[in-house]
């Protein structure tokens, strides 16, 4: 091969590499303008409007969510979320959700894999602060305790739960007073307060498995099914009904969310509720 020859090739190799490397540069410079405006929109919203999409964004400040496992249960009779204790957890919009101190309920099916010191969040929504939160926790302060937390303050219900047990439990709040607890349709007793609780629940922070938006830990190692919210206070009779299964939450009025992870999905859940409130977790 001439000399002539292998200059051209050499030539025209050095403009390629170059040719690449300009494109490399320029695209990824794309790419992270890209990802600027798109955070930069995620800050707008949730800073100056008080919204802001969770699939997108994670601002607990932990990994971003890793989806459950999603199984057949057998004793459920369908396919249940389960959480690994680690980092699973699922973030849902609070659209219709009650706030302040409108009434609500929260019902949900709970099987914990063990019992530990470590608190469990299950299910609720609020933002980061004391009494604006509205969140279903067990084993707060000891194993078993069944509670509803506030964010620093709460009430428990004198229930102790086991390990390795399906329960349907219910929170209800009325608009004023203390809450009420349901263990498998039968109203509970107070089991105390810690802080001073009050309930003046805020839009955001919809969750399942983790504290919303606040703080890192405390992710459930058990498994979640029928997750539901309501923005009136429930009856015994419907808390009952939802237990022996006689009735689906999205059939009970002012239902907000209903999560029952009976879809083929294993990334985005559908909300029955018809408010468009989907659960959703990324792949891990
Ligand atoms: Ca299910």
């Amino acid at each position: 091969m001439k000399v002539k020859t292998l200059f051209y090739i050499f030539f025209i190799a050095i403009f390629l590499i170059s040719l690449s490397a300009i494109l490399i540069v320029v695209f990824s410079g794309i790419q992270k303008n890209k990802e600027f405006e798109k955070q930069q929109k995620i800050y707008e919203d949730y800073y100056q409007n008080g919204t802001y999409d969770p699939y997108y964004y994670d601002y607990s400040s932990r990994d971003n969510p890793k989806c459950p496992e999603i199984l057949n249960d057998k004793e459920m009779g369908s396919k249940v979320a389960k959480f690994d204790g680690v980092n699973d957890y699922m973030t849902f919009s609070t659209t219709g959700f009650s706030t302040g101190s409108q009434s609500a309920t929260m019902s949900v099916w709970v099987y914990e894999e063990n019992l530990t010191t470590n608190r469990y969040y299950v299910l609720g929504y609020g933002a980061c602060s004391d009494n604006r939160e509205f969140r279903i926790s067990l084993n707060e302060f000891s194993p078993g305790q069944f509670s509803l937390e506030t964010y620093g303050s709460g009430w428990h219900s004198n229930a102790t739960l086991s390990a390795n047990t399906w329960y349907h439990l219910a929170v209800t709040y009325n608009g004023k007073g203390n809450p009420l607890f349901y263990v498998n349709g039968v109203l509970q007793g107070s089991g105390g307060t810690w802080g001073s609780p009050e309930v003046n629940t805020a839009s955001n922070g919809g969750a399942m498995g983790i504290r919303g938006n606040c703080g890192a830990g405390y992710s459930i190692n058990g498994s979640i099914d029928d997750a539901s919210i309501w923005s009136r206070a429930l009856s015994n009779n419907e808390i009952l009904k939802l237990y022996k299964k006689e009735i689906k939450s999205e059939s009970i009025s002012d239902n907000k969310l209903s999560v029952h992870f009976d879809d083929s999905s294993t990334e985005s859940f559908k909300d029955s509720s018809g408010k468009g409130n989907e659960a959703h977790c990324l792949a891990k």
